[in-house]
């Protein structure tokens, strides 16, 4: 529940479909093993490199409906040759990534209800290192629960955390004496806002 709010009545989502996501072969403990394989059914037209459309179709089938938009930001996440699409390398980072971001997931939903609270999400964060005020990650929990049912589930879940990792790796760059703070004129927000989303 977000401060201010009423409690409303609750629909719950159908534990099917959440516990097929989180079971999605592509996701599973183990599956690096079949990485290559998986590299080359996703590369469906043989570039030898993944395209955000590639990648979104393969997140799309394992449970995960994300916009191409947010598809460009995973590849950006990784994207060390800077070329908006994700070589074998790449994609084998992405894919832990994804991985590790699902077993936060699975361990974060200590009640297997298929979603996490906001104390569970917030507790989640908190153990992989963001320090964030109250205020700060109610805001950013809003900006991925818009109808504010005050549950994640995976998807959200792991787009929130994208989220995270991209402000954190963007301030960071900014950051470069490591003191804690950053000053940017608008311009600088601008380019930093981008990188997140
Ligand atoms: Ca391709
Ligand atoms: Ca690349």
């Amino acid at each position: 529940m977000y401060p201010g709010m009423q409690p409303q009545a609750v629909v719950y989502q159908t534990q099917s479909s959440l516990t097929s996501t989180a079971n999605a072969p592509f996701l599973q403990p183990g599956s690096e093993r079949f990485l290559p394989q998986w590299f080359q059914s996703v590369d469906q037209d043989r570039t030898g490199q993944i395209s955000v459309k590639e990648l979104q179709r393969t997140l799309n089938q394992n449970g995960l409906n994300y916009s191409l938009k947010f598809c460009a930001s995973l590849i950006r996440m990784n994207d060390k040759s800077n070329n908006g699409v994700a070589d074998y390398q790449e994609f084998c980072e992405l894919h832990r990534f994804l991985v590790t971001a699902q077993q936060m997931f699975l361990h974060a939903d200590s009640d297997r209800s298929g979603y996490l609270s906001l104390p569970q999400v917030h507790h989640a964060i908190t153990s992989a290192g963001f320090q964030l005020d109250e205020t700060s990650f109610y805001a950013a929990c809003q900006s991925f629960d818009v109808e504010r049912s005050g549950k994640f589930t995976l998807d959200y879940f792991i787009a929130f955390y994208v989220f995270l990792t991209n402000a954190r790796s963007i301030f960071t760059a900014f950051d470069s004496n490591q003191s804690g703070s950053i000053t940017l004129d608008f311009s600088r927000f601008v380019y930093a806002t981008a990188g997140t989303s």
